[in-house]
């Protein structure tokens, strides 16, 4: 084959594959990028599954040929037109903040030397999320050290960051897990909300960095929506302190509204029944009623309900008591 022809093929997006399997269910994913597992299995995430029973795997993959990599705390895997990775950092000698530092520092350097610059959505998952340690809690030293690394790099700390999510894991070390892409992604904010990197400064000195939700061009006629980790927050505030049942609600009715705005953007929809979920919830006695108020909104007997994932997490507030994160795919021309 010629190398004309070889790069011509490479300028076509090779379309990025996702699929969500129950372990054991022998299904093998064509030329992995890489995942997260949870519930039992080396390498998952310190945090129970509370349901389905067992271990699922969210698996990432493209049909072309990709390669393992490493570079300083990250580990990851590339085709040259998606990169899956993750960074692992134990904060127990370095301190929270220096560890979120690195591992960020050492991501942005994999994505600088790549042809897969652009990230697309990051899942941030470390022990203790709310715990105080040496004056401060914990949420707010990793937002530190992910901040300063993001402007460090040049990389927007505030518009167009990501879509994320950051949950509180029983113990372990930071796990930063990221999908990169070639095209930047269109960052969608939830207008009934302030964006996180503007929250003022009574939740921390340097806020968050991530958007609302991510709209990705995915290759193959289809585009990706990725909802960030989803809360019952109005404006900057957290509602319904104490009630579960209201804040499934509020976090269903936010991830409704990104929804819609990303419909508009991608001239698509993106329905509730069809998006693949990940429900974080603090107390595993209050599955119940998060798994019934969620399954009343997505529709009990579809796909969503019964492909949801259901993990024990503390969330980045207190008084927070369950987050919900989603994706999906949807059918369509190149993004408006
Ligand atoms: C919130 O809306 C809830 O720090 O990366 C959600 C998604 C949350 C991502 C992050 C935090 C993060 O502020 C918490």
């Amino acid at each position: 084959m010629s190398v004309a022809v070889a790069s011509h093929t490479l300028a076509v997006l090779q379309p990025l594959l996702f699929r969500r399997s129950r372990l054991g269910a022998g299904e093998a994913a064509p030329a992995a990028l890489g995942g997260r597992l949870v519930g039992q299995g080396a390498g998952a995430l310190h945090a129970a599954l509370l349901a389905p029973p067992g271990a699922v795997f969210d698996g990432w993959a493209s049909a072309s040929p990709s390669h393992d990599r490493r570079h300083g705390c990250v580990r990851y895997t590339t085709d040259g037109h998606w990169l899956h990775g993750f960074a692992e950092v134990d904060d127990g000698t370095s301190g929270l903040q220096e560890a979120s530092h690195r591992a960020y520092k050492d991501l942005f350097e994999v994505l600088a030397a790549s042809v897969c610059p652009n990230l697309l959505r990051v899942w941030n998952y470390l022990a203790a999320i709310n715990r105080e340690q040496d004056g401060s809690e914990r949420y707010r030293q990793f937002n530190a050290g992910r901040q300063q690394a993001f402007i460090e790099a040049l990389r927007s700390a505030f518009e167009g960051a990501p879509a994320a999510c950051a949950l509180g894991m029983r113990d372990g070390p930071l796990r930063v897990y990221f999908l990169a892409g070639r095209q930047p992604p269109l960052a969608i904010e939830n207008p009934r909300q302030v964006s996180a990197y503007c929250y003022p400064d009574t939740y921390g000195p340097r806020s968050p960095s991530f958007s609302r939700a991510a709209l990705v061009d995915v290759g193959g006629g289809r585009n990706a929506l990725f909802i960030s980790g989803t809360a019952s927050i109005v404006g900057h505030t957290s509602l319904h302190v104490g009630d579960v049942r209201k804040q499934t609600e509020e976090s269903l009715h936010n991830i409704a509204t990104v929804r819609r705005v990303a419909a508009e953007r991608a001239g698509v929809a993106f329905a509730a029944d069809a998006l693949i979920y990940t429900v974080y919830v603090r107390d595993p006695a209050n599955l119940a009623v998060v798994r019934e108020v969620f399954e009343r909104e997505v529709g009990a007997g579809s796909t969503a309900a019964r492909e949801a994932v259901y993990l024990q997490a503390d969330i980045c507030r207190a008084e927070l008591l369950v987050e919900i994160e989603a994706h999906g795919f949807a059918h369509t021309g190149a993004i408006a």
